[in-house]
Parts: structure tokens; sequence; C-alpha cells
């Protein structure tokens, strides 16, 4: 008998092959005589969609059916990367599509390298969102991933003379294969205007009515999340903004019709583009409005979606569980009110029940500047309505304090959720800690900071609240898809169940011994670097050494995580060879990749400054290629794919108590990378799992910071009383990388000596000796290569299969469904 696949369902090579030409010719619109690589692309992204539906529709339908408990992850940034390998490795085709491609005579990694990556976020938060999405979909947990279809993503960095420039990310450019927009389920959001009292005729009560001034309409696109080798197939629901119809109909009836049109760019403005600031906030009215306005979206959908199913909303909290991803979301405690009383006639005390229960809260941050707070007359202004609901809460809320701390006058004001000091504002932290039922940090240390300090007082109010979620990371892109030779040396040995249980990984240590895996484990790490070589050679015209250390640090460029200690250390190794050129030195390429905020001068100056050394050191003679310095660009999800396997050395040299977790970190340690670093974030729980004696720490503690910024923090101390460092800041100083320039980096260097908040020159003398215990250790190839095995073998808790089964059970009380694909 002869078996004929199904053209939209097959996966053997001969149907897939089919399947693309005929998605070439009839979606494209293409034959391959005029076929574009992008023709190719979609054509090979549409026949993967097509496999991916049935999966897709089949979980919609089934939790519909069943009226499942549900998560709702809203997250104002979903970093999701390229989807086509990752769908391809969900489906467990990749091989078979890389032949289907191969036969074809096309390349297969060059259609794969086509895609345009969505970069609708900024770095780790944007990028959690994404890894918490496939481990729910991979652990069969019902949920949805709430977000903003930002028309332009995080922008595109080019370096031109050293600096950074920003272009605009226009992803959306050739079209996304992957969304399918669903504008019959659109939802309207209300902005400006003021509120009136009305009395009710129903139930003769006085109720609130808000008129807008401004109506802009919420369109749903959605994306299928496939798991891992599973039938669950979630949804990532993007909203994108448009002008609401029925609204600019008045106007167009006026015969205003001009003023109808551009109000709908306006309303369009607001979904336009991702606002390029981690950790620093500033309070943009426009900001403010994309955050109302998906929550409001999201909220709308929901209700809708038990509305449909029949289900009164005084179960909303049953059916739903929605996590916050840090403050971005928070106006969803009073959007969540509103609707509940404005909307669906609930009572006060009914509907606060409900929002409680419903809301959890994660806190991404424990640096100051990045906390939001909104003025009120901008609030005011925007959300009137919200702002009535916030004083009512308020008011309660400081009335339990009073009970429980009476007299307490400096609790009340420093736990208040309006900020009245100077400019009053909205604390948008406090908000989500009073309208949740659960808060959590994203590392050990993080959450303990949390209750010490940041959020002490909420802390000490509602101690029951409080949990750590240590962060984690998914395994099937940040290995398998990114790391294909590992992936299958570590199969080989142990089998491929580490994918979905990445404790399995500890199966590895037996191997430690085997000197032919360990060569094995070797030659693999060395031919992904000569990989890396080959791409630096190409993109920066420079030459480097396979066999040196690479060295990297590459995550976004801020102060905090002190790009520039690493610096003072290239200087230092510098200055060593300048002082005696037959110094020996273990070879060493240091990589640095990340961008910078656009409206951060320092972040900016720090990319200059990495510059500015790599085109001294790489060019000098003296060096002779021992070290070489490379400012990779554009650093994205695609390219940290290719950067995180070829790492010898991975940077985590935060200021300890400032880092809330890191996720790179363990991206890097996951493919065999050593870390060196400081006691921060989940640095410190990655050392407690792979070993003190396979890490290399050094550097202050977050007591110890503590300690030497009350008893009076002097930079100039350590600058006078090292003779390195100061030959290093020096160097930098007197124009040694700038020709002879003594001001192009003065703001930097008089910020070190002067202020130094993130304490390098305390903690340059530990890193240095760190260092230079690291080029010891290199040299003895064989045992670095134990280290490596051992560090790979021993990151199983990092997962985000892990963190997601634990805010299964500690927080959202959701339990899996397993989808059954009918025939
Ligand atoms: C309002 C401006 C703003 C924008 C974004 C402030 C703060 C943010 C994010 C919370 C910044 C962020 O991405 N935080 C990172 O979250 C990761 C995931 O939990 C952690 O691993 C990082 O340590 C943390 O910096």
């Amino acid at each position: 008998t002869i078996v004929v696949e199904d053209d939209r369902t097959g996966l053997s090579v001969e149907t897939l092959k089919r399947a693309f030409q005929d998605n070439l010719f009839y979606i494209q619109g293409k034959f391959a005589k005029i076929a574009t690589q992008n023709d190719y692309y979609m054509a090979l992204a549409y026949t993967v969609r097509d496999r991916l539906l049935r999966r897709w529709l089949t979980t919609a339908e089934t939790y519909t059916h069943q009226g499942v408990r549900t998560v709702a992850y809203l997250s104002a940034e979903f970093l999701m990367g390229p989807h086509l390998g990752n769908n391809l490795i969900s489906l467990g085709i990749y091989d078979e599509a890389k032949q289907a491609i191969g036969e074809l005579g096309l390349d297969f990694d060059a259609l794969l390298e086509q895609e345009e990556e969505p970069g609708l976020g900024n770095g780790g938060l944007g990028r959690l969102a994404a890894c918490y999405l496939d481990s729910m979909a991979t652990l069969d947990i019902p949920s949805i991933g709430y977000g903003i279809r930002y028309e332009f993503g995080i922008f595109d960095q080019d370096i031109r003379d050293g600096w950074q420039f920003e272009i605009t990310d226009k992803w959306l450019r050739y079209g996304n294969p992957w969304e399918i927009a669903r504008p019959e389920w659109s939802v309207e959001v209300k902005l400006g205007g003021h509120t009136e009292t009305y009395m009710d005729e129903m139930t003769s009560r006085q109720r609130v009515r808000w008129v807008p001034a401004e109506v802009v309409m919420g369109i749903p696109y959605d994306t299928p999340i496939l798991g891992y080798k599973t039938n669950t197939a979630t949804t990532l629901r993007l909203w994108s903004a448009a002008a609401a119809e029925s609204f600019d109909f008045a106007a167009f009836n006026s015969g205003d019709y001009f003023r109808a049109v551009l109000q709908k760019t306006v309303s369009e403005t607001l979904t336009k583009v991702l606002y390029p600031n981690d950790e620093s906030f500033q309070g943009k009215k426009l900001r403010l409005g994309q955050q109302i306005f998906f929550v409001s979206c999201s909220l709308q959908d929901m209700i809708l979606i038990l509305t449909r199913q029949g289900i009164p909303l005084d179960q909303f909290h049953e059916k739903f569980a929605i996590q916050l991803n840090d403050t971005h979301p928070a106006i969803a405690v009073a959007e969540l009110m509103r609707l509940l009383m404005d909307e669906h006639a609930f009572e006060w005390d009914a509907a606060w029940s409900i929002t409680q229960k419903t809301l959890a809260y994660t806190n991404h941050t424990l640096l100051p500047e990045a906390l939001e707070r909104w003025g009120l007359g901008l609030f005011g202004t925007l959300l009137p309505r919200h702002l009535e609901i916030i004083y009512e809460i308020n008011s309660r809320f400081l009335e339990e304090i009073r009970l429980k701390f009476p007299g307490d006058n400096d609790r009340l004001n420093r736990m208040s959720l309006i900020d009245e000091a100077g400019e009053r504002h909205v604390r948008m932290a406090h908000l989500a800690c009073v309208g949740s039922h659960a808060i959590n940090g994203v590392a050990a240390l993080h959450s303990e900071l949390l209750k010490q300090d940041v959020l002490r007082d909420f802390y000490e109010l509602y101690p029951e609240k409080f949990s750590n979620k240590t962060n984690g990371v998914t395994p099937r892109r940040f290995m398998v898809l990114s790391n294909p030779r590992l992936t299958k040396l570590i199969t080989s040995k142990i089998g491929d169940g580490w994918i979905k249980h990445l404790d399995d990984l500890r199966k590895l240590e037996a191997f430690v011994e085997d000197a032919d895996f360990r060569q094995q484990w070797r030659q693999i790490k060395f031919d992904i670097k000569q990989d890396l070589a080959d791409y630096i050679k190409q993109a920066n015209g420079i030459d480097v050494d396979p066999a040196s250390l690479f060295d990297i640090q590459a995550k976004r460029i801020h102060e905090y995580k002190r790009q520039h200690l690493d610096v003072l250390h290239i200087i230092t190794l510098y200055n060593r060879i300048k002082a005696n050129p037959d110094v020996d030195i273990t070879p060493r390429t240091f990589i640095f990749g990340g961008k910078a905020a656009p409206g951060y001068y320092m972040a900016k100056l720090i990319i200059k400054l990495v510059n500015s050394v790599a085109d001294v050191v790489n060019n000098d003679p003296d060096v002779r290629d021992r070290i070489k310095v490379v400012f990779l660009k554009d650093y994205n999800v695609k390219f940290a794919q290719r950067v995180y396997p070829a790492a010898d050395l991975s940077e985590q040299i935060s200021l300890a108590g400032k880092e809330a977790s890191g996720t790179g970190n363990m991206k890097f340690s996951m493919n065999g990378s050593l870390t060196i670093g400081t006691l921060d974030g989940a640095n410190v729980e990655i050392r407690e799992e792979v070993g003190a004696e396979n890490f290399f720490l050094f550097g202050l503690t977050t007591p110890e910071v503590y300690a030497l910024k009350a008893q009076g923090y002097n930079p100039w101390q350590y600058y006078n009383s090292n003779p390195e460092l100061k030959a290093a800041i020096d160097r930098i100083a007197s124009g040694g990388f700038s020709n002879g320039d003594t001001n192009l980096f003065n703001a930097l260097v008089s910020t070190l000596l002067y202020k130094d908040d993130y304490l390098l020159l305390a903690d340059y003398q530990s890193y240095v000796d760190c260092q230079d215990g690291v080029s010891r250790a290199y040299r003895d190839q064989d045992h670095w290569t134990r280290l490596s095995i051992l560090n790979s073998a021993r990151m199983g808790k990092f997962s985000s299969d892990r963190s997601i089964r634990e805010y299964c059970k500690d927080i959202w009380h959701v339990k899996p469904v397993a989808i059954e694909l009918k025939e």
C-alpha cells in the first residue's frame, strides 16, 4: 500500500519538500527562478507553522472545553528570539527539515539566519518571559503570555568610530509568518477624560462612570508556542493599537475628515516602539499609555474568555492566575478593580478579594532608579478613574497599617502608595505588593535583600506573601538549538532525557575521568571557538586564535555590571606587556557584546572605551597577539546563541547586591564555560551547585559593600595605594587610548575617582588576582576541561522547567493538562 502524508502535517523528508515548494508557490507567490532568500525562509516557516496548527488548536479547544485554570503571564517585554529553529526542535523534525532543504539545493543554515528576530524586549526580563513560555508549554501548563506587539523592537546597534549608533528595528518589514491576527477579538481601551457618579437604577446604588477623552482599539496577534516533544502549544497574545472606528466616526460625520484620520496615527503611536531603557525609569506618558493599554486589553480578554464559556466572573481567580512581570503591568491592580466594579457591578470587597487572589508580583531589580513612580498630574490626566481607585486602596491600606502599628507615622509615609515627598507620585511597586497575594524575587540573595531592604516594610506586614523563585533558562534554545555538537556528545553518553530533565546532566560526572570523552569535549569547544573566530574575522576584521582563552562579557551595558572593570584588567595586562614585553601571559581573547540605552551617556562611553582599547591593544606589535579585544556589535538573541557555546570564561562581575539574578550566567555555564564572578544574584547559587573549586570568585560580599559605604568609601585611597590600578586609570586619563586626547574619557575617569558608586576600585585587586588564577588554570587544558564538564553537569537546577514547577506549586496552583490529538 502507498501511504500519502498530508502536505500540511506530514513529517517525512519527502512531504516536507513537497509542502515547502507548495508554500513557496501559493503563499509567497514565487517560483525558484525569482525567489529570494527571504521567500525560501518564508516558505519553510509556513511549512513549519502548518505543522504546529493542529496541536495549537487542539490545545486551545481542550482548555476552553474543560474550563481549566490558566496562567496569564503579563509582560511588557517578550524577547523571543528566532522561532524557526526552535519550532523545528520542538516538533522533533530539525534533521528532517535540514535534509529536505539540502536536497532542494538550498542552504538550510542560511535560511535560519534569514529570520529577523522579534526583539520585543531589552534584556533579562524579556528573555526570562520567553524562557517561561517555553517551559510552561513543555510542562503542559495551561498558559497564555500577554504583551505588546511593538512595531519597532529593540534598536539594531551599529558601531561607528567606536561609538554606538542606533538603527530602527524594522522586524515586520517582510511580514511575520508566525503570527495570526485576530481582529474579531479586538477590545477597546479608554484614556483620559473624567469620571462622574450616577445612580444605578437596577441596584439603586451610586456608581462611577468614566467618560474618556479617547478610545483606542487593541487588536490581538497570536503566536503559537509549542512545547518540546509534547502536544501542548500555548499562545503568545500581543496587542497592537489601532484607531477605534466608532470613535472617530463622530468627527467624520461633523465633516472633520482630517481630524478623524489624524486621530488614527495618534492611536497607533501607542504600540509603535519599545522603550529601550532597562533599569532606569523615566516618567513618560506614552509608556504609561502602553502599560494600561496592554493590561486593559489582556484583562478584558480574560473576562471575554470566561463569559464565552458561561463562567461567572466571581470565579475569575479560580480560572486565572496572573503573574505581573515586574511593575510594568502593575496597573492591573486598579484596572481589574475598575472592570469588576464599574463594568460588571461588583462591590468593592468582592472585587478586592478577587483581585488579590488573582495577582502575583515578581520583582526584578534592586536599583532604586529602576522603580516606577508616576507623577500624579500625568497619572490623573491619563487614568482619572484608576487614580480614584488607587486613593481608595491606599486609604484602606493605611488604615490597616495604623491598626497594626499604632502611632508609627514614618511607616505610613514609607509604605503609602503615594510618595508625598516633592512632586507627588504613585509608587507602582507598592501598588503591586498590596494588590497581590504573592511577591517574589528572582534569586535567593535578591529575595533576601527584598525582605531586608527594598520591600522590608511590606515583608513585616505580610511575611506570608514573600518567596524566592530563582530564575532559570530553557535548555531547548540555549543548549539543543544553539549547541548541537555538545548536545550530540552529551546524548551519546547519557541519552536525551536531560533535555526535559536537566538534573540528568549529573550523569556526565561519571565521564569526567574518561580521557577520550574529555578529548571530544575539548575538540567541540575548540571547533565552536573556531567558528566564532571566523565570524569575528568577517565582522570586525580581527584575527583571533581559537586556542586562546575566550573571555566573554555579553549583556546590556550598565555601570553596575562593570564592563569597565573588565577593561581595567585588560589595560593591566597591557601595561605588564609594555613594562616587560617578554612577560609570561596566557593568550586571551576578550569579547564584549551588549547594547547601551540610547540616553545613557556613561554606558555609551564604556562602549567607546572598549573599542578604543581594542584599537590600541590589537595593533601594538609588542603585544604579539597574546591579547585581543573585540566588541561584537548588535548583541541579540540570535547572536547570543552563537556566543554562549564559544566561551571559556563568562564574566559575571556586577557589584554584589546589584544584579537581581542574571540569566546569561546560567546559559554560559550550561555550555561548559567557567565563571568569574562576584557573590551576586544567581551567581551565589551557581557556585553552590558547581562547587566552589569550579568557580572563580572575587570581590566584596553584599554586607561588606554596605559596611564600606556606611563607613564612607574613598576611591582615592585605592588609587593612590595600588600602582597597577593607578597605572591602568592613568593610561586612560592621559589619552593612551584616545590619541593623546585627555578629555574623551574624562567623565568615566572622574566618575571612578570621585564617586565610584559601583566600587570598581575596591574590587579591582581581588579581580585581577582572580584573573591571574584563571590564566594559570587555563594552562592545564586537561584540568580546565574537567572543570568545564563539571560546570555543565551541575547546572540542572537552572532549567526554567524547575522555576516554572516552583511557580506552579507555590504561587499559581496550576496543574498540567495533557493534550490528546484526535485522529
Ligand atoms: C522602567 C525601566 C525599567 C525597564 C526594565 C526598569 C527595569 C527593567 C527590568 C526589570 C530590567 C531587567 O531586565 N532586570 C533583569 O531581570 C532579569 C530577569 O529576572 C534578571 O536576571 C536581571 O538580574 C535583572 O537585571
